[in-house]
């Protein structure tokens, strides 16, 4: 059947089961536009910057089996996005960016908006494909998700020059490829299970690889604890995972990520294996590649990962498996726990006595602004068990990470590079992608204004995300680090932020705006967010400086 381009193109992305596609529209485009209009089956986000749209689609591709999708123009367009495909990149998540470009005719001239994105995007791309050919168009689609959505998933760029669209083409729609899985070898199998049977303090890291294989199948949480519950084994998930276990499980054996209280890292350290089932090991997750040490961990590890090519990158592991963590599970459950799995029983609960202290609901008042403490605890009463939690980047979060115990069946959603300017986005497409639920986002008073435009998108398109803002005037945790590197030399002023009236800014966009200023207002305050479930709400909150972190608070210099 002869077809324009951009009508094979597509359909090219509905046989990917891509129903909604996040953009700002560009001339170098329009003819995807035009196709895509005829079809009616994909919705298209048209979003307020590209930085936006491309978090919403990293954020879709966490939410749903297939890679989230975003189209933007090129030069401008695509430099404007290059944060999400960073953050993506990092975090291993799936992503089919489309970008227009110029005509094929004038490559390489540096026509307008012309970059060259084989040699832009190589560091934050796992592949760039050039679609010249007419009757490629459609193999590059299917290439693209195949490519996003296997190994070690991440972002593939696909590159559309402008005069494609409306050429014809026979070809005929190139289908998806079915998921490669890969489960672990008997050998591996064996060892693994010896190793575990052996060990007396061993500690468990679970991570996103194996949050991706739970969107296929969601009996990963179940098997998960099943395997801490039989083979008495304390689960750790990396602090960007924490709807991987139960924060209130008896097995629950404490976060690994960024900022480990030093309690809990102190009796970590005491472990005698570590197994990471799905965590890339990061230098947040490794404590800056101290534990495990890198190149050679202080520790026997196994690192249980889907792609051989990131297993033994950085660290020297006992043990390497390529393969779907899941599968490693379920393989571990059938192999039946050893019988002295009892003996590791007082390890297990001392990791938890700690974790549960550290995460009691208790802080100290504050006199220059709420406790943010305060705010997040009230939240936590509120959160349903399917509720999406989002955050942007800065300190405000280590109270989220402190004083909400996520369960399994909750979503947590959040930039791993620690990218300012994503928890709005990612409550927008987590609203739109599940609506009627609970979408949560919190953020500072600095990322509220850097990606808070897309409150309009929300407003648009008829998402309801609770959006909590944590307003101390200043880029609070940039003082932080500067008040600790040159302790008693002044920051403040090069911090300091003057903010909008963030209830009367959300309420210039028709959404709802309320306003916490005293410990008084907190409750109520935070049940009238939850009570509003049609539009999109801005909780402006009051907050202290000087309770820098949930862990940390400002004291002058004497
Ligand atoms: C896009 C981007 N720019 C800059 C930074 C560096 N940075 C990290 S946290 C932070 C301050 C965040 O301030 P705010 O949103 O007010 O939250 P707070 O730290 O005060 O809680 C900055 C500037 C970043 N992580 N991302």
């Amino acid at each position: 059947m002869t077809r324009s381009v951009a009508r094979l193109l597509a359909e090219s992305l509905e046989a990917h089961d891509v129903d909604q596609v996040f953009c700002v529209p560009g001339e170098s485009y329009v003819g995807l536009i035009n196709a895509m209009s005829d079809m009616n089956s994909i919705r298209l986000i048209v979003c307020r910057h590209e930085g936006g749209a491309g978090f919403m689609a990293v954020a879709d591709g966490r939410l749903r089996k297939r890679a989230g999708c975003c189209i933007v123009s090129r030069g401008p367009g695509l430099s404007n996005s290059l944060v999400s495909l960073h953050s993506a990149y990092h975090d291993a998540t799936p992503m089919v960016m489309l970008v227009g470009q110029v005509e094929r005719k004038d490559f390489g001239r540096q026509a307008l908006q012309e970059q060259n994105y084989s040699r832009l995007l190589s560091d934050v791309t796992k592949s760039v494909i050039e679609v010249i050919e007419p009757d490629q168009a459609s193999e590059a689609i299917a290439r693209a998700f195949h490519l996003a959505e296997s190994g070690t998933p991440g972002p593939v760029a696909v590159v559309l020059p402008e005069d494609l669209f409306d050429e014809k083409t026979d070809a005929e729609v190139d289908q998806p490829r079915p998921r490669v899985l890969a489960g672990p070898r008997a050998d591996d199998l064996e060892t693994l299970a010896d190793m575990l049977a052996k060990s007396e303090r061993p500690m468990i890291l679970v991570g996103g690889a194996l949050l991706a294989d739970a969107i296929y199948d969601n009996a990963a949480f179940g098997d998960l604890q099943r395997l801490a519950e039989e083979w008495v084994l304390p689960i750790s998930p990396t602090h960007r995972r924490p709807q991987l276990f139960d924060a209130t499980h008896p097995n629950y054996g404490g976060y690994m990520g960024i900022r480990v209280p030093p309690a809990q890292i102190s009796e970590m350290k005491k472990a005698d294996l570590m197994v990471s089932i799905g965590e890339r090991l990061t230098d947040t997750v490794s404590q800056s590649y101290s534990f495990p040490a890198a190149p050679q961990p202080q520790l026997p590890l196994v690192h249980v990962w889907p792609d051989a090519n990131e297993i033994g990158r950085v660290f020297r592991p006992d043990l390497g498996i390529a393969a779907s963590p899941h599968e490693v599970i379920k393989a571990l459950l059938k192999t039946g726990a050893p019988a002295n799995a009892e003996k590791r029983r007082a390890w297990v609960n001392g990791l938890h006595a700690i974790h549960r202290k550290l995460l009691a609901k208790e802080w100290e008042p504050t006199t220059d602004g709420v406790n943010f403490a305060a705010i997040v605890c009230e939240v936590d009463k509120h959160l349903a068990p399917d509720a999406t939690v989002t955050t942007d980047a800065g300190n405000f979060g280590s109270f989220v990470h402190r004083y909400i115990g996520f369960k399994q069946g909750q979503i947590f959603l959040s930039s791993v590079v620690g990218a300012m300017g994503s928890g709005m986005p990612m409550a927008v497409a987590a609203t739109l992608r599940r609506p009627g639920k609970q979408v949560v986002a919190f953020m500072g008073d600095g990322g509220a204004l850097m990606a808070g435009n897309e409150i309009a998108t929300a407003m648009q398109y008829g998402g309801a995300p609770i959006v909590v803002i944590s307003d101390n005037k200043m880029y609070g945790t940039i003082g932080m680090h500067h008040h600790v590197r040159y302790p008693g030399r002044p920051f403040q002023e090069s911090m300091k932020l003057t903010n909008p009236d963030f209830a009367a800014w959300a309420k210039s966009f028709g959404a709802e705006g309320i306003t916490i200023r005293t410990d008084d207002e907190v409750a109520d305050g935070i049940a009238r967010a939850f009570s509003i479930k049609t539009k999109p709400v801005v909780v402006h909150c009051h907050t202290s400086a000087v309770q820098m972190s949930a862990w940390r608070r400002y004291s002058p210099p004497s």
